[in-house]
């Protein structure tokens, strides 16, 4: 394969709800894409950085300078010889860089996928058909407010809640939601960072919810801190944040700081990083599911092919269309008995709406061989 061109494209995409978490609330999905022409085909991807470094260290405007100024040139000089999986070891100098790495495999994979009229979820070795969904909850203003919306997830069917907290929004509304749930709704909690060896005690306090989960209590670099604090609460601890890389993975793990863990394909820089943290969890018996960076059908198509594979063991975040945006860049993807389906057409499996694109690009530039 050789790559020829690529289009990156900024598009705002609005919510249906402001999101917030501990680090943000936004009402418009800000997002880049990639879109890559090749000699086989043509390709597309949704890179996970938000619009600023507040998830992340990585944000819109570095990562398209980093693929325009170093990643496009680096694999447009391989020639014929590009192939998806030469990606990472072409880009492995450059470091960091993740989400901008993983766009761009990405969209060179559905190229190179496309071409070959294999879907992702056979590439990746996917077992299952449909993967159950969870929803991701937002921070509220109120405890009634967080009532209504957990009642309507419910109703549409999702399968598993989880809470975003922060300190202030954590013991009041977990308790709500189990007094009013039952004690059978898979319920688990995301800090995104916003604790500290400091609030051991605070999160202990959640032990009697029986969470399925805590994602991400404490700082990304805090690994040590994570095993305590896995030693003092009985809830699992998951990460999300700090896992970026299988040798990550694999020495959380043996630390005993990640008893579960969020696999996201942007954060990890791929779909085949993702493949080997799988491998990774499942030779530890560490339960790992599919985490989301609100992506559009464009990204929320890949992801459930890797939610599909053995090890995805727990419901993921990788909910419906309509539980982000009336219009989605894709036919939207629909629950079903609170399940999606894994797409199976060649590639990401999914084509963007070019109406849809046009009318929600602010930006689009062209990266040609020079
Ligand atoms: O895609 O439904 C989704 C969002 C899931 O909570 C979610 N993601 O830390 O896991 C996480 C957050 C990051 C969101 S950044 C916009
Ligand atoms: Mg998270």
């Amino acid at each position: 394969m050789k790559l020829e061109a690529v289009e990156l494209i900024r598009l705002n995409v609005p919510l249906k709800s402001a999101f917030r978490t501990s680090f943000s609330s936004v009402n418009v999905h800000q997002v880049v894409w990639a879109h890559v022409i090749t000699d086989v085909g043509e390709g597309w991807a949704e890179c996970g950085a938000n619009e600023r470094p507040d998830y992340s260290s990585e944000y819109h405007s570095a990562a398209m300078d980093v693929l325009r100024e170093f990643f496009i040139p680096d694999l447009m000089a391989l020639g014929n010889d590009l192939q998806a999986e030469k990606v990472a070891p072409t880009l492995f100098w450059a470091k960091g860089h993740r989400m901008a790495k993983a766009v761009i495999e990405t969209a060179l994979l559905d190229a190179q996928l496309r071409h070959a009229n294999t879907s992702f979820a056979t590439y990746l070795g996917a077992t299952k058909t449909k993967v159950p969904a969870g929803v991701s909850v937002g921070i509220m203003d109120s405890l009634e407010e967080l009532h209504s919306y957990v009642t309507n997830y419910l109703a549409d069917g999702y399968l598993r809640i989880k809470l975003k907290i922060e300190p202030g929004w954590d013991y009041e509304p977990v308790k709500m939601v189990r007094k009013e749930f039952g004690d059978d709704l898979l319920l688990q909690v995301d800090a995104n960072t916003a604790y500290t060896r400091d609030d051991f005690d605070v999160l202990r306090r959640l032990d009697e919810f029986n969470l399925l989960l805590i994602e991400q209590p404490m700082f990304e670099e805090d690994i040590l801190g994570h095993a305590k604090l896995a030693d003092y609460i009985e809830t699992p601890v998951c990460l999300d944040e700090s896992i970026v890389s299988a040798e990550i993975a694999r020495d959380a793990i043996e630390l005993g700081a990640a008893e579960i863990i969020n696999i996201k394909p942007s954060r990890v820089g791929g779909y085949i990083e993702s493949k080997k943290i799988h491998d990774v969890s499942v030779s530890q018996k560490i339960p790992v599911w599919c985490g989301g960076m609100l992506e559009t059908g464009i990204g929320r198509a890949a992801n459930l092919a890797l939610a599909a594979l053995p090890g995805f063991t727990l419901p993921g975040d990788t909910s419906a269309s309509a539980r982000y945006f009336e219009v989605d860049t894709t036919e939207p993807f629909v629950l079903q008995d609170g399940h999606l389906t894994v797409p199976t057409g060649p590639g990401i499996g999914i084509d963007p709406i070019m109406e849809i694109v046009d009318r929600f690009a602010v930006s689009r530039e062209w990266i040609t061989r020079s």
